[in-house]
């Protein structure tokens, strides 16, 4: 792959480069260093809920290989690194004081990335959350919002001088629709009234726990990642499809932008969900809790979605990227049905959409100007196959990086105040009920023997983050 001909677009200075990771889908070592059980142990040790039954119990082995990840994150030249903590690491029961070893890891890790030159951006909750915090009734009970606001400003102790972002939350609709409606992911619950509960928690979860930080730190970088859903109408000229796609946006979107960024949960949520909940869970005085000033807001962003007002007889859940749920994750949108968009697509089944990534970026900043966005996460799974020289000519995800890097470049020429972008991931990884089947790293991991192997992925997006600017995808 020649990759210095036919240079693009290229970004404004200072514009940040990095790569994501999450605890649990990396570190391994789940019962090592006084670590606690999470919900995913859990959920993964149980038969039938991943595919070929993988668990995170090895993952990457990063918990040991740790600063052999330092130095591809040196040699990729990122500007920023960002990994969470996992919370059962640091809290092994999710509340009382904290586990020095499991605070030491994330120590020598965060002063690894600072040696290098790498910002550390450091999530507080990518999904782990302790299983003693689930057994006394997890993101449905309001105290679970109270015990992360503990665990917020304890590691803001630790680590905060140190970290340049703090991530509260990453995609809390993934928590709440997939962990308690739908219950593909842990902890498995199908509970639609639980899951609108969880929604409320882990708002006010951010708000009390980004308070917490900045108890300890007045100047600390506070932000929160949303993972946006993109829907369309199947018939732009039907008003019932776009009331499909008014009712998904205001579940997948507006549940959460509009407590976070407007202070109030938008009405046409209320009412569309009354048959679910009375929303009762929420108090006097949430609003205020939950809204708190944010630095930057995360946007995760991998593919659009065609919905209408479902016909009566078709199978709906087949399209909607979750289709083989045990329940749905649309808890209360009423007849909506998901089509399949037009291809190609990834090996997750996802339609390949760069036009939603500018998108989803220009609406943030029409309808919050002032609101600097980070691109916290973007990629793709693909079928890699390792050529016989042990090289990973994975072209189809220099493509989709190249077209999604590119969609961001067009909406920063649109005006939208996006400060970097995160290749989602580093290195392949344990890809939650996908267990190890899908790949998504820029970096191969051989899981049998924890070797790491740079994809011309990983070749390509260090060239595009040593020059700013878009290199070819191909010879030409
Ligand atoms: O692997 C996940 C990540 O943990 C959260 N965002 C989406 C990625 C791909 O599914």
């Amino acid at each position: 792959m020649n990759t210095t001909a036919n240079h693009g677009r290229e970004f404004p200075e200072g514009f940040t480069w990095g790569s994501a990771t999450a605890s649990y889908q990396i570190e391994g070592a789940a019962q090592e260093g006084g670590r606690g059980p999470s919900i995913w142990d859990t959920f993964s040790h149980t038969p039938g809920k991943t595919l070929n039954g993988d668990t995170g119990d090895m993952a990457c082995d990063h918990y040991h290989r740790w600063e052999e990840d330092l130095g591809h994150i040196a040699d990729l030249g990122l500007d920023a690194y960002r990994f969470s903590i996992a919370w059962p690491r640091v809290q092994p029961g999710g509340r009382g004081p904290l586990n020095p070893e499991g605070v030491s890891f994330y120590s020598r890790l965060v002063d690894g990335l600072l040696e290098r030159g790498v910002k550390p951006v450091a999530t507080l909750y990518h999904w782990d959350l302790p299983q003693e915090l689930e057994d006394a009734g997890g993101w449905p009970a309001r105290d679970t919002a109270y015990r992360f606001a503990e665990y917020a400003e304890l590691m803001a102790r630790e680590l905060g001088d140190r970290i340049d972002t703090w991530t509260t939350l990453n995609e809390p609709w993934c928590s709440a629709y997939l962990g308690y409606a739908s219950g593909v992911h842990a902890p498995g619950r199908t509970e639609p009234a639980a899951a609108l509960a969880a929604v409320h928690h882990l708002n006010l979860a951010h708000g009390l726990g980004g308070r917490a930080i900045r108890s300890v730190l007045p100047d600390a970088r506070v932000s929160i990642t949303l993972n946006f859903h993109v829907p369309r109408p199947v018939d732009p000229s039907s008003e019932a499809d776009h009331d499909a796609v008014r009712r998904v946006d205001a579940l997948a979107n507006r549940a959460f932008l509009g407590p976070l960024l407007d202070g109030a949960f938008p009405t046409d949520l209320l009412s569309d969900t009354e048959e679910v909940t009375d929303w009762s869970f929420v108090e006097d005085g949430d609003a205020g809790l939950i809204r708190i000033p944010i630095d930057v807001l995360g946007v995760n962003y991998y593919s659009t979605a065609l919905v209408r007002q479902w016909d009566g007889v078709s199978d709906r859940g087949a399209a909607d990227g979750h289709g083989d749920a045990a329940g749905s994750p649309w808890v209360g949108a009423g007849d909506i049905e998901f089509v399949r968009p037009p291809g190609p697509y990834t090996a997750m089944g996802w339609n390949i959409d760069p036009s939603g990534m500018t998108e989803v970026l220009m609406r943030l900043h029409r309808e919050h100007p002032e609101l600097p966005l980070m691109v916290t996460e973007n990629g793709a799974a693909f079928e890699d196959t390792v050529s016989e020289a042990g090289a990973v000519h994975d072209d189809r995800r220099v493509a989709y990086l190249h077209d999604h890097i590119d969609a961001v470049g067009a909406a920063v020429d649109g005006g939208a105040d996006v400060r970097g972008y995160f290749a989602w991931s580093l290195m392949d990884n344990f890809e939650w009920s996908y267990g190890y089947d899908r790949r998504f790293g820029i970096i191969r991991v051989d899981y049998k023997t924890g070797e790491r192997t740079w994809k011309d992925s990983a070749h390509w997006y260090r060239e595009l983050v040593a020059r700013n600017q878009l290199p070819a995808t191909d010879g030409g």
